[in-house]
């Protein structure tokens, strides 16, 4: 007895691509008059739920970023699986800025100097003050690109870990930071049927 068996070859493909989802933290990031160490409060934190799929991408923005020393800022963001990136260090050097709004994407170009409002990817300047989280911060290295959450939930609790890493000026994130992310589209199960992938596949059934 013959039996045949139907087999549609599926390929998984995007049906839609979501949007992102933006969460916020509004809370002032401050050093609370001082000029050195790590901000209040260290760390900021964005609780993510309602994620039904894997990350694909992470963007973050600062909102109204201002320095007297820009170069002074170590910015680190952990996302809730402990994956993590350097956002910003040592970057803009000595040239003030006030209420900017700076996103991190991967992508793009390397946070300028002086620092102007835009998007810019992961940017670690090295040979300043050395950067320093101290705990609850992991330890470095740090990731150096958002694409360390690819793949990874998001759901839970990401930190945002600002130092100020020199003594004398300093500086707010005023407006608090959030985070977009990009889930993995929907699998969707599309026949081939139409694009020549369908199979038949016919079993003998053992007698
Ligand atoms: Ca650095
Ligand atoms: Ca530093
Ligand atoms: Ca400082």
């Amino acid at each position: 007895m013959r039996k045949i068996v139907l087999v549609l070859c599926m390929v998984l493909v995007p049906a839609t691509f979501a949007d992102a989802e933006t969460f916020m933290n509004p809370t002032p990031i401050d050093w609370a008059g001082e000029t050195f160490g790590p901000a209040v409060p260290y760390p900021s934190e964005i609780e993510v739920s309602g994620l039904a799929n894997a990350i694909e991408s992470v963007t973050v923005t600062l909102y109204d970023v201002s320095h007297t020393y820009p170069c002074d800022l170590d910015i680190l963001l952990v996302g809730p699986t402990g994956a993590n990136v350097l956002l910003m260090s040592d970057a803009g050097f000595s040239y003030d800025i006030v209420d900017v709004d700076i996103t991190i994407a991967d992508g793009f170009p390397e946070v300028p100097t002086p620092i102007v409002e835009g998007t810019y990817c992961p940017t670690d300047f090295t040979g300043y003050l050395p950067d320093d989280f101290p705990a609850p911060a992991p330890a470095g290295p740090w990731g150096e690109e958002l694409a360390v959450f690819s793949g990874l939930g998001g759901n839970g609790t990401w930190s945002l870990y600002a130092v100020d890493d020199a003594s004398y000026d300093t500086g707010a994130i005023a407006g608090g930071w959030s985070i977009s992310i990009t889930q993995v589209p929907e699998p969707t199960m599309l026949s081939l049927l139409g694009l020549g992938g369908l199979a038949l596949v016919r079993r003998r059934k053992a007698v």
